[in-house]
């Protein structure tokens, strides 16, 4: 069996390899001619554990390979980027490239499945016009579906196979044809439906996770005027059987949960008051963040201030759309000297390789990523170079008792 996967970022690459792990013969295209070129030197633009050595293998047996172009085969599988445009609405030009650039090569008894994250009822409004396009009857000739993506970035390796597998057809027949493709990696249930329902759930998975963040940033800035433990009062909320709050923090990033909800926004045309309200207030809270920081160091002349993290969650090295860089920028646009330190996000926004260079003269410490590596750091070495030993934990990352004894005055979001 012949598989192309177009788009090859954090889902499409991934995807390529473990379908090519399964006997598939997997030809990955990106538009982009820097992505094909690294991977064709054997190089990985992604990050992800498990990844490189996957692709390397199957490289070099022979059933992965790259090509900025498509070619005939009896699968497609569409993984391209589906961004949210100035106004909020989502953007679906990258979707229907990929479409048009395999529509040439489109024969009977193909199969289409669009990964990309997608507004309800754009496969059967959208993208089943342009195929039609081909010529073959679409359902009998050409089956098509949707399949979204459900994988934990830092996690995808076991999550794409082990995580159930949503399928929409276009109608039953394509859901079943989808269905046997998936069905030669994918180890967890895969449920059939249509592709608008398939469509809707991939969005309410994400909008229920960024509902739930927006309640537990509400919980904690409620908690900080009332002078109580937010970390605490969860804690104990979810020893109730039915009761799962999530945790607050600086704020929701990242190219999924930040995004997602907006299309649901557009759908409803405005008329989706809860996941707006939601969007607002993780938005907001880095603006929350910005305000605490600037209260902490308030009485010190011309402070010196150290970011520890830039990416949009712990242990990762991904900065779209994190609040920590939003952060930053309203750091220093308000024309404070700042810092910064992330071990993996390399050297954007001033990234300092050494969190000791970073910490020197400093005022306060803000840990705005829980990088398990922030744990592990020679906070002695830290407080040593400081001017003023203040730090600011905006993730429940550190125990204060441990910055206490190097003389820290430690202050929690929440608290
Ligand atoms: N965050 C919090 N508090 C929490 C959990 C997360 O503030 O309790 C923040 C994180 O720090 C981060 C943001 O939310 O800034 C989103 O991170 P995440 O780890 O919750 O999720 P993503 O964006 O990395 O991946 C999500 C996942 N969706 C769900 O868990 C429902 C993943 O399964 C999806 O495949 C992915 O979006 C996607 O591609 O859609």
């Amino acid at each position: 069996m012949q598989v192309n996967v177009i788009g090859l970022g954090y889902i499409g690459l991934p995807t390529a390899a473990v379908l090519a792990e399964h006997g598939i013969d997997v030809r990955g295209v990106d538009i982009n001619a820097a992505v094909i070129a690294t991977l064709n030197r054997s190089g990985i633009p992604i990050n992800e554990p498990g990844l490189r050595d996957s692709v390397r293998t199957q490289m070099t047996e022979g059933r992965l390979r790259f090509s900025a172009v498509p070619d005939h085969a009896d699968a497609y599988i569409i993984a391209v980027q589906t961004p949210v445009g100035p106004d909020r609405s989502p953007d679906l030009s990258y979707v229907h490239a990929a479409v048009d650039s395999i529509i040439p090569y489109l024969r009977e008894g193909n199969l289409v499945v669009v990964e990309s994250t997608i507004p309800p009822g754009t496969v059967n409004r959208h993208i089943v016009p342009q195929l039609k396009q081909t010529g073959l009857d679409i359902g009998r000739q050409l089956f098509v579906a949707y399949s979204p993506e459900r994988v934990y970035p830092g996690n995808v390796w076991s999550e794409l196979v082990d995580n159930d597998r949503i399928i929409g057809g276009v109608n039953e027949e394509s859901a079943r044809e989808a269905a046997m493709l998936y069905g030669r990696f994918v180890k967890g249930s895969i449920h059939l439906t249509d592709s608008a329902t398939a469509e809707m759930v991939k969005l309410m998975e994400n909008t229920s996770r960024d509902v739930n963040i927006a309640f537990a940033n509400e919980m904690a800035r409620i908690s900080e005027s009332a002078g109580i433990n937010v970390w605490e009062a969860i804690r104990l909320a979810n020893t109730h059987p039915r009761v799962r709050i999530l945790q607050p923090g600086p704020g929701v990033g990242g190219h999924c949960i930040a995004v997602d909800p907006w299309f649901i926004v557009d759908s409803a045309h405005g008329d989706a008051p809860l996941t707006l309200l939601a969007r607002t207030i993780n938005d907001h809270t880095p603006a929350r963040i910005v305000r605490m920081i600037e209260s902490l160091v308030a009485g010190i002349d011309t402070p010196v201030l150290t970011l520890l993290g830039l990416a949009y969650k712990g242990n990762s090295d991904d900065t779209r759309g994190s609040p920590s860089v939003a952060i930053l920028q309203a750091l220093l646009s308000k024309g404070y000297a700042v810092n910064v330190f992330d071990p993996y996000t390399g050297n954007a926004y001033g990234n300092n390789s050494s969190v000791y260079e970073a910490a020197e003269r400093s005022d306060c410490l803000i840990l705005l990523t829980d990088h398990a590596v922030f744990r592990e750091l020679d906070y002695t070495r830290i407080a040593a170079g400081m001017n003023t030993r203040q730090f600011l934990d905006t993730r429940n990352a550190l125990d204060p008792a441990d910055l206490e004894i190097h003389g820290f005055a430690c202050y929690r979001i929440g608290t």
